[in-house]
C-alpha cells in the first residue's frame, strides 16, 4: 500500500487536490510513441515551429507503409525486378520502386520540403505544381540492401534532413541538397528485420523505436543509444580484398591475428545491407568498412543518403565515421550521388583503421 492509500489518506488527497497542484513524476519515456518523443524534443527546442516534427511524422508513416509491403512481399507479388535500371546502373527491384514512390508521394506533397534527393532518382525531386514548399530537404535511400529483398534478409530505409539554404518559399535548388553533413538537422534509418525498428537523431542523442505491428506504431525501446568504445566484430566484404590498398589489407589481417591480450581475433559479420551491418555495429560495437578499391575508386556507398546520415548517428552515439582521410560529416559534397569510402563504428576501432591507412 502506498502512503496515499486508505481512509485517512483520502482526506490528504482531497486536501492536495484543493490546495496544491499535484504533478505525477516525470514519466520514463520508454514506451512513448515516436510521435510523442518527437513532440517532447520539440518542446525542449527553443524556437521550434513544429515543422520538423510534422516532417518526421510523414517519414515514419512512409516507413510503416514500406514495412507492411516488405512483410507481405512474397504474397503480394512485390518480389523480383521491375526490368529498369537506376541512376547507379543497378537493376531496380519492385520493392525499391514501391518504397521510392511512397516516400516521394508523401513527402513532396506534404508541404514541409522544397526538394528531395533519392538514390533511385537521377535528379532532385520538387513538390508538384500547386503544392506548397517547406523549409526542409530530405535525402533518402528508400530501400537499402535491395539485393537481400528476395532472400528475406534485413533491409532498410535511410534518411537525412537539412534546412534549405536558398531564400524564399519557391522550389529548392541543388545547393539545398548538396550540404555538408554537419548541417544535418536530423538523420535516421528504419531496419526491416526480425522486428522493424526506427533509429533517429535530431542532435540530442540517438533513440530507437520498435514497431508494434498490432498497434501500427513505433514505441521507444532503446533510450539514448551509446556505441561501445570498442567491439569485437569487423564487417567488410572480404571478396574485394585483392582490390584493396595495402593499408586496408594489413588492417584486416591484423584484426584476424590472435593477440596475447585476447582482444583479437575479431569476428567477421557481413550482411550486405548497410542498415543491418550498421545497426549491429551501433548496438554491439566494432567497425563497418566499405573501402575504396581498384574497381570503385571512391568506394561504393553514397555520401548524401548513406554515409552522412549514418555518420551523424554514429557520432551522436559516441562513435566515429571517416573516409580514411577525412571526417565524413565535414565532406563538402559536389554531386547528389557522390560515393565515398566509409569506416564507421566504435571510436577505438575506427582509430585503429586510421593508423593502418
Ligand atoms: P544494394 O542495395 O544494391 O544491395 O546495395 C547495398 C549497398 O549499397 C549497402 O547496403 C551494402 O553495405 C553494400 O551495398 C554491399 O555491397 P557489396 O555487395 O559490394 O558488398
Amino acid at each position: 500500500m502506498d502512503g496515499l492509500s486508505g481512509r485517512a489518506d483520502f482526506a490528504t488527497r482531497v486536501a492536495m487536490a484543493t490546495t496544491t497542484t499535484w504533478h505525477p513524476p516525470k514519466p520514463d519515456q520508454r514506451g512513448f510513441t515516436v510521435e510523442r518523443h518527437i513532440l517532447e524534443g520539440q518542446r525542449a527546442a527553443k524556437g521550434a515551429t513544429g515543422e520538423l516534427t510534422a516532417l518526421l511524422q510523414q517519414i515514419t508513416l512512409c516507413t510503416k507503409i514500406i514495412a507492411s509491403r516488405v512483410n507481405m512481399a512474397g504474397l503480394a507479388d512485390h518480389l523480383g525486378l521491375t526490368g529498369e535500371t537506376n541512376v547507379q546502373g543497378e537493376e531496380v527491384q519492385k520493392l525499391d520502386a514501391l518504397a521510392n514512390a511512397t516516400l516521394i508521394r508523401n513527402l513532396s506533397c506534404g508541404g514541409k520540403v522544397c526538394a528531395l534527393g533519392s538514390e533511385e532518382e537521377d535528379q532532385p525531386v520538387l513538390p508538384p505544381d500547386g503544392y506548397p514548399c517547406g523549409k526542409y530537404v530530405v535525402l533518402f535511400d528508400p530501400l537499402d540492401g535491395s539485393s537481400n529483398i528476395d532472400v528475406n534478409v534485413s533491409i532498410g530505409t535511410i534518411f537525412s534532413i537539412h534546412e534549405r539554404r536558398s531564400p524564399g518559399s519557391s522550389s529548392g535548388k541543388v545547393e539545398d541538397l548538396l550540404q555538408v553533413g554537419t548541417r544535418q538537422v536530423a538523420a535516421g534509418y528504419v531496419i526491416y528485420g526480425s522486428s522493424t525498428m526506427l533509429v533517429y537523431t535530431t542532435g540530442q542523442g540517438v533513440h530507437g523505436f520498435t514497431l508494434d505491428p498490432a498497434v501500427g506504431d513505433f514505441f521507444l525501446s532503446h533510450v539514448n543509444i551509446r556505441i561501445p568504445d570498442r567491439g569485437k566484430i569487423y564487417s567488410v566484404n572480404e571478396g574485394n580484398q585483392a582490390a584493396w590498398q595495402p593499408g586496408v589489407q594489413k588492417w584486416v589481417e591484423w584484426l584476424k591475428t590472435p593477440s596475447e591480450d585476447k582482444q583479437r581475433p575479431y569476428s567477421g559479420r557481413y550482411v550486405g545491407s548497410l542498415v543491418a551491418d550498421f545497426h549491429r555495429t551501433l548496438l554491439k560495437g566494432g567497425v563497418f568498412a566499405y573501402p575504396a578499391d581498384k574497381k570503385n575508386l571512391s568506394g561504393k556507398l553514397r555520401l548524401m543518403y548513406e554515409a552522412a546520415p549514418l555518420a551523424m548517428i554514429a557520432e551522436q552515439a559516441g562513435g566515429l565515421a571517416s573516409t580514411g582521410k577525412e571526417r565524413i560529416l565535414e565532406l563538402v559534397p559536389s554531386e547528389l550521388h557522390q560515393r565515398v569510402p566509409l569506416y564507421i563504428g566504435s571510436k577505438g576501432d575506427v582509430e585503429d583503421v586510421l593508423r593502418f591507412l
